[in-house]
Formats: C-alpha cells, sequence, structure tokens
C-alpha cells in the first residue's frame, strides 16, 4: 500500500551538520521514531497525520553522524497500536535500542512477552488532542497496570494546560512516569511563574517521574538555531532533578511547521541545558541506561 504524506509535511533536515559537541561514550538519544516505510509498515487507519517515511537505517545513520551509541524509539501516532515498525527497528538494532510501544486493552500477554523480548520497556499515553482521541481514566489505568508488572514505565505526552486537569491520574500510576518535551511548557511565560511552578512541583513531589528536556525547536517562539527561549525552562529541570532526566533528538521531527531543525544544531544546545560533564553524563548516559538497560 502507498501512502501520499500529508501537503506541507517537512521531511527531516537532509544533511544536518556535525556537531561540535561529543556525546559521552554509551550516550543515548532517548527520544526518536521510525515511520514506516509505509508500504513495509502500513499507517493506522485512525492516524491523524501521514508523514513521509523515515526508517530505521536512516535513524541508525543520523545516530552514528550524531555521536550517540543507543536509541529509544517511541512508537508514534500514525501507527497507532500496530508496533510492527518499532519491532523492526528494535530487532535490527543489534541491542543499541529500546523501546517504548502503544497497547490496548485487547494486547494479549503473548504479544507483551513479544515486545519486551525485542527491547520495549514502556508504553505511551499521548493526551495531546490534536494527535488522539481521548478516554476515560480507567483506560489508561488498565493498560498502566499492565505495564507495571512487566517492570515498565509510562510515557506522557501531554500540553502544560492538561497537568492540572489529570493530575490525580498522572501522579497514581503504579510505575514511573516519564514526561515529553517538559511537559509542553509554554515559554513565553516566566519560568519561575506559576504554570511551570506546577510542572516543576509535580517532579519534585514525586519521585516517579521523569522528564525529557528534549524538542526545543517544538517549544521556542525565538526559533533556530538556537532556540534559546527554552534553555532556562530545560536548565531548572536539569539542575533540579538531574538523576531523572532525559535527552533525545524527536527525529524526523513529527508536524512541524514553519521549519525542520538541523539535528547538529540540537545536539550542540546540550551543553547550554546541562552546563557541567558531571550533569551531562547523567542526562545522555546514566539516566537513560537504568530506565531502559538495567
Ligand atoms: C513527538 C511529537 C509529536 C507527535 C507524536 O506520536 C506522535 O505522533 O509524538 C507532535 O506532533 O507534537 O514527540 O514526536
Amino acid at each position: 500500500m502507498r501512502f501520499t504524506p500529508d501537503p506541507g509535511w517537512l521531511p527531516p533536515h537532509p544533511n544536518p551538520s556535525r556537531p561540535a559537541f561529543v556525546p559521552p561514550p554509551g550516550a543515548v538519544d532517548a527520544h526518536c521514531h521510525v515511520f514506516g516505510p509505509g508500504h513495509r509498515f502500513p499507517y493506522a487507519p485512525e492516524r491523524k497525520y501521514t508523514p513521509v517515511d523515515a526508517g530505521k537505517d536512516e535513524l541508525f545513520a543520523l545516530r552514528d553522524f550524531l555521536g550517540f551509541e543507543r536509541s529509544v524509539i517511541v512508537q508514534a501516532t500514525c501507527h497507532g497500536a500496530d508496533n510492527a515498525a518499532l519491532l523492526d527497528a528494535l530487532r535490527g538494532a543489534g541491542g543499541r535500542a529500546r523501546g517504548v510501544a502503544t497497547i490496548r486493552p485487547g494486547t494479549s500477554a503473548a504479544e507483551l512477552a513479544e515486545l519486551h523480548e525485542a527491547g520495549v520497556r514502556g508504553i505511551r499515553f499521548n493526551f495531546v488532542r490534536r494527535l488522539v482521541d481521548p478516554r476515560p481514566d480507567g483506560y489508561y489505568r488498565g493498560l498502566a497496570e499492565r505495564a507495571a508488572e512487566l517492570g515498565w514505565h509510562v510515557v506522557l505526552y501531554f500540553e502544560a494546560p492538561d497537568l492540572a486537569e489529570h493530575w490525580t491520574l498522572f501522579t497514581t500510576l503504579p510505575c514511573p512516569v516519564v514526561v515529553d518535551h517538559l511537559g509542553r511548557p509554554d515559554v513565553t511565560k516566566p519560568v519561575d511563574g506559576p504554570e511551570f511552578g506546577l510542572f516543576l512541583r509535580f517532579m519534585g513531589a514525586h519521585e516517579q517521574v521523569w522528564s525529557k528536556v528534549s524538542c526545543p525547536e517544538r517549544l521556542s517562539v525565538e526559533g533556530p538555531p538556537w532556540y534559546r527561549d527554552v534553555w532556562p525552562f530545560a536548565r531548572a529541570v536539569v539542575e533540579r532533578f538531574a538523576d531523572r532526566v532525559l535527552w533525545g533528538t524527536d527525529w524526523p521531527h513529527p508536524n512541524l511547521r514553519g521549519h525542520m531543525p538541523d539535528d547538529g544544531h540540537l545536539v550542540d544546545v546540550i551543553p547550554h541545558i546541562a552546563a557541567t560533564p558531571a550533569l551531562r553524563r547523567k542526562l545522555l548516559v546514566d539516566n537513560p541506561t537504568r530506565l531502559y538497560w538495567s
């Protein structure tokens, strides 16, 4: 089956620059995706977008070019709960990738065992309304119980105003919780204001909550190449919760409008949000290793 990408869909940067920052040995890109290719791994009928194909070979080439050793591949909503492309990428990575899957209440124990065997260590719940249709809390709780039984965690993708609404659910899940992209703060608001304050309280009061300090390109109003308006938000989280942060490229950057980031520049942002070698080692090596490879 052939798929036509959405009009205006931006493909990943064709020739990113080589970053000046050299990631430490064992570094992990803890948030990236694979899209198809659609003729082998069809996009889900319920998807809200159709991307340009971006498969595992391109992902692994970028990983090597940027100086990373390992990847955490996160199931994107365009593949729904069909984790076949993810499984194929994990099996093709020679132990150098772990995965975060999407499951449904009907997912069997045998399917979960197969996911685990391939390297899946978490499931993702998406609360971003342009990406998925909402579900009741009980739906998520049931799936989180199953993740907890396997020793997995839950990845949450939500936007800043959603945190207060879902506070009870998010703070009572029976396993570690990893938040995508700093909980998507509005970076035009103050970093020490009430909205980001709620996010810092969420992490501060709940030791099972982790955050990805990813996606400056998605959060920034200032824009490329350095997305400086996002740095204070990322730094605040890296410095307060050094043992519970992860970093990722978000390649191939779904649903960006206007510009496609240079992935080399994204890597060069890292020293600005994690100011010391010790913080960078935790962010890029120790934390993802503990969560995904132990
Ligand atoms: C991201 C961000 C987005 C998309 C998805 O699963 C997805 O479709 O995560 C987005 O559109 O903001 O993390 O890749």
